[in-house]
C-alpha cells in the first residue's frame, strides 16, 4: 500500500457528502489535508473535528471553482507549506433543476457547467504544472454514471458529467509520459445534499430519490477514492462504477415498498 503519511491531499467540496467522506478517509491515513468550499463556517468546523480526531495537519481554504481568477489566485497564494499536493479529488459539483431541454432553467445549466466542467478545468490547471514539476501526483476526478448513462431530464447534468469522462481521458493521454495518474470514481445514486440542491431545496422530493432502496453512502465512494489512491504509484487505476446492488443503471432501479422492505 503506497503510503499517504504527511502527503498533501487536496479536495474540493470538502463542505458536505463525497467530499467530507473523502476528507475522513485520507486524515485516518495521517495525510495533510487542502481542504476547499464555499460554506467556509461549515468547513472550519468540520476540519477543527477532524484536526481533533485524527491529529491531522488541515488548512481550509474559500473557494468557488466557477471563479476563475478566484481559483487561480488562491493557488497562487498558498501558504509555502501547502503547494506540493500530491492528490487532488476534483469532487466539487452539483445537479440544479431537473426538467426537460424544452423547459430547463438557464440559470441552473450555466451554474452546471461553471462548477462541474470549467471549475474541474480551473483547479486541474492550477495544480498539475506543479504535480509534473515534482516528478509525482494523482488527479481523481468524481464523475458519475450520469456521464455515459444519459436519463430524460438529466440533460446538462449528464452533459457536464460526459464532459468529465473526456476530460479525466484526455488528461490521462496528455499527461501520458509522466508519472501523474488520472482516476475517475463514477458513482450511482448516492445519499448526500445532491438531491436537495439539485431541487433547490425541497427535502421531501430529494427523499424520494432514495426511496425504496439502500443508496450508496458518501463513505462507500471515498473507500473507492482511497483505494486509487493507495496504490503503488506504478499502478493507474483508471475508473471505478459503483452502484447501489439495487440500481442496474441511472434509469433501472429495483425499489421496494417501505412496508415490504
Ligand atoms: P453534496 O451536495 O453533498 O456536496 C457537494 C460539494 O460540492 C459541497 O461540499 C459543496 O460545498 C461543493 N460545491 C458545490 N458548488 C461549488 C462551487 N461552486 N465551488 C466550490 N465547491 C462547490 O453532493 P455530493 O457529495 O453527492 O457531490 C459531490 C460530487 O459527487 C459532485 O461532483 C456530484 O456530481 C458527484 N456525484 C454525486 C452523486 C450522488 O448521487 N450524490 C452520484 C454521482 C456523482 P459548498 O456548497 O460549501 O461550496
Ligand atoms: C448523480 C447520480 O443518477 O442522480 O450523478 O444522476 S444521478
Amino acid at each position: 500500500m503506497h503510503s499517504l503519511k504527511n502527503k498533501i491531499v487536496f479536495i474540493t467540496g470538502a463542505s458536505s457528502g463525497i467530499g467530507a467522506s473523502c476528507a475522513v478517509q485520507f486524515a485516518r491515513q495521517g495525510a495533510k489535508l487542502l481542504l476547499a468550499a464555499r460554506r467556509m463556517e461549515r468547513l472550519d468546523a468540520f476540519a477543527d473535528g477532524l484536526r481533533k480526531k485524527f491529529s491531522v495537519d488541515i488548512h481550509t481554504i474559500h473557494l468557488d471553482v466557477r471563479k476563475r481568477s478566484e481559483v487561480e489566485s488562491t493557488m497562487d497564494t498558498l501558504p509555502s507549506g501547502w503547494k506540493k499536493i500530491s492528490v487532488l479529488v476534483n469532487n466539487a459539483g452539483l445537479a440544479s433543476g431537473m426538467a426537460t431541454i424544452q423547459d430547463g432553467d438557464v440559470d441552473d445549466w450555466e451554474k452546471m457547467i461553471d462548477t462541474n466542467v470549467k471549475g474541474l478545468l480551473y483547479v486541474s490547471r492550477a495544480v498539475i504544472p506543479g504535480m509534473i514539476q515534482r516528478g509525482e501526483g494523482h488527479v481523481i476526478n468524481i464523475g458519475s454514471i450520469a456521464g455515459y448513462e444519459f436519463y430524460p431530464k438529466g440533460n446538462v447534468y449528464c452533459a457536464t458529467k460526459a464532459a468529465v469522462n473526456a476530460l479525466t481521458n484526455t488528461m490521462r493521454l496528455d499527461l501520458n509520459g509522466t508519472p501523474i495518474r488520472v482516476s475517475t470514481i463514477d458513482p450511482g445514486l448516492v445519499e448526500t445534499e445532491f438531491s436537495i440542491v439539485r431541487f433547490h431545496g425541497d427535502k421531501e422530493r430529494a427523499n424520494k430519490t432514495y426511496e425504496g432502496i439502500t443508496p450508496l453512502t458518501p463513505d462507500d465512494i471515498a473507500d473507492a477514492v482511497l483505494y486509487c489512491a493507495t496504490r503503488s504509484p506504478h499502478v493507474n487505476i483508471q475508473q471505478v462504477v459503483l452502484t447501489p446492488t439495487a440500481q442496474a443503471s441511472t434509469t433501472i432501479v429495483h425499489r421496494v415498498q417501505t412496508s415490504q422492505k
